[in-house]
């Protein structure tokens, strides 16, 4: 019998975070929550900012939690959202509140890059398209709004990275996470020159960056954990969730959450003006490898529409009932439009679908079950766009779309999905993010030989459920 493994994933998202335990034996990995906590960014005075520390409590009470349920547990990798990031000076302090990348602070910066026509010329040294939230956007803003960072700044370290520091010791910048910042180069393994010199950011706040699946050091500062060793995993919850999935060739990969991440993984970028047009972000996988994907409006639309409504489904029983209605309802003769920036942050999420729709000549719905109609064909459609586009400039022919993450386990989305885009659809029931993570701490242990190995061992367990196009 061999020896069993013990690891925990710590993995962030911006409306929740969770600790999740993995059991690894060889013959499959058993997964366990140890903690699960909300997450969301405060408003102070006009700006948005995370609770970093309220988020390192919550991590260590769910290693504590962890350790305590599973003595052997002898690693935890950490996972969140990209382009976040703490600026930190000589000595490992803060300089600089840790911004929320809703924060609108960037447009100005943004405008002003598309307005000067640099888009095409950034998309040539980093692969990603302009984003008012990528890092070097935001570090563009702050340096213009409080010059002092120059001077106090000595490293920038991503969030994922600022955690593993807090809880190691040691500060790195992960390669998977580094790629959401725009400032890696997209042919190389290094950053770019040329694009930090663009966003005026120093070279010596990045360092590396370093490729996942290696130690880093032990756990420090949680009261009666001892013997436990942080692992580097990718740090971009994203390629996370992407590289727990096995590879079979022609399937389009979904990560739905707060975002529906549309893409795949392959061995070049894609850099033509058709994925430029499109808006697709070469990120980089944990080993260096590539991973674009087209980012569109995900679940955040319902979860920002729910509280509009007193009748919110609190139970599984309740969410059931919500989507047989929602199936029953009628199809809505107008969808919203995913690329609208009103979207994107608005204080009242309701309000700002019926004032789009309105524009457009469509009817709001009157009911919370028209929103959720809605919203998923809504979704659905923009990722069935996508899909089509994605498979003419990767010049693939993709056959099927596998779907990962909460919007896997909503069954109306997969099934609008199957009909917008004429493919099925392969719902994995499985924590992606939370495997990814821990399939790259086995590697770290030296358990498994490769991310490939890990799929081979996990893929007769995986759950499935497939949906086929019914119109
Ligand atoms: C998903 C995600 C996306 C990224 C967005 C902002 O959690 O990491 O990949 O586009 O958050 O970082």
């Amino acid at each position: 019998m061999p020896k069993e493994r013990v690891i925990a994933a710590v993995d962030l998202g911006a409306s929740s975070g969770r600790v999740i335990v993995g059991r690894f034996s060889g013959e499959g990995l058993v997964l366990e929550e140890a903690h699960r906590f909300p997450n969301g960014f405060h408003e102070l005075n006009g700006n948005d900012y995370w609770d970093v520390g309220g988020l390192l409590a919550e991590i260590r009470t769910g290693i504590r939690a962890a350790k305590e349920r599973f003595t052997a547990l002898e690693s935890v990798g950490v996972d969140t959202w990209g382009v976040d990031h703490a600026l930190l000076d000589a000595g490992h302090r803060l300089v600089y509140p840790v911004h929320a990348y809703r924060d609108t602070r960037t447009e100005p910066v943004r405008d002003r890059i598309l307005r000067a026509g640099d888009a095409e010329h950034l998309y040539g040294l980093t692969g990603l398209p302009v984003i008012n939230y990528n890092t070097g956007l935001q570090l563009t803003e702050t340096l213009e709004t409080a010059p002092t960072v120059r001077e106090a700044c000595d490293r920038v370290l991503m969030l994922s990275d600022y955690f593993n520091f807090l809880l190691s010791g040691q500060a790195v910048n992960e390669f998977s996470q580094a790629s959401t910042s725009q400032l890696l180069d997209v042919r190389g393994i290094g950053y770019s020159k040329k694009a930090l010199e663009y966003f005026g950011v120093p070279a010596k706040w990045f360092e590396g960056p370093v490729r996942a699946g290696c130690g880093l050091g032990s756990l420090r500062g949680i009261d009666g954990v001892d013997g436990v060793t942080v692992s580097l995993v990718p740090g971009h919850d994203t390629s996370c969730a992407f590289e727990a999935i096995p590879r079979d060739g022609n399937s389009l990969i979904v990560s739905s959450g707060t975002w529906n991440l549309v893409g795949t993984i392959c061995d070049a970028p894609l850099l033509s003006d058709e994925a430029r047009e499109l808006g697709i972000s070469n990120e980089r996988c944990g080993d260096g490898g590539y991973r674009p994907c087209k980012t569109l409006l995900g679940l955040w639309l319902l979860e920002r529409t729910i509280p509009a409504f007193q009748n919110r489904p609190a139970s599984d029983a309740e969410w059931s009932a919500l989507t047989r209605a929602a199936e029953n309802a009628g199809t809505p003769s107008t969808l919203i439009d995913l690329a609208d920036e009103s979207l994107f942050n608005p204080h009242d999420m309701r309000g700002a679908i019926d004032a789009q729709l309105k524009r457009r000549g469509g009817t709001p719905p009157d009911d919370l079950t028209g929103y959720f109609r809605l919203i998923c064909a809504s979704l659905a459609r923009g990722i069935a766009d996508t899909a089509t586009s994605f498979a003419s400039i990767a010049g693939r022919e993709f056959d099927n779309i596998v779907i990962v993450g909460g919007g896997s386990k909503n069954t109306l989305l997969c099934k609008e999905l199957a009909d917008a885009s004429g493919m099925t659809v392969t719902s994995y029931a499985l924590e992606a993010t939370s495997v990814g993570n821990l399939g790259y701490q086995l590697l770290a242990l030296g358990e498994v030989s490769s991310v490939t190995a890990f799929h081979d061992i996990i893929r007769p367990r995986l759950t499935q459920r497939r949906y086929s196009p019914q119109k």
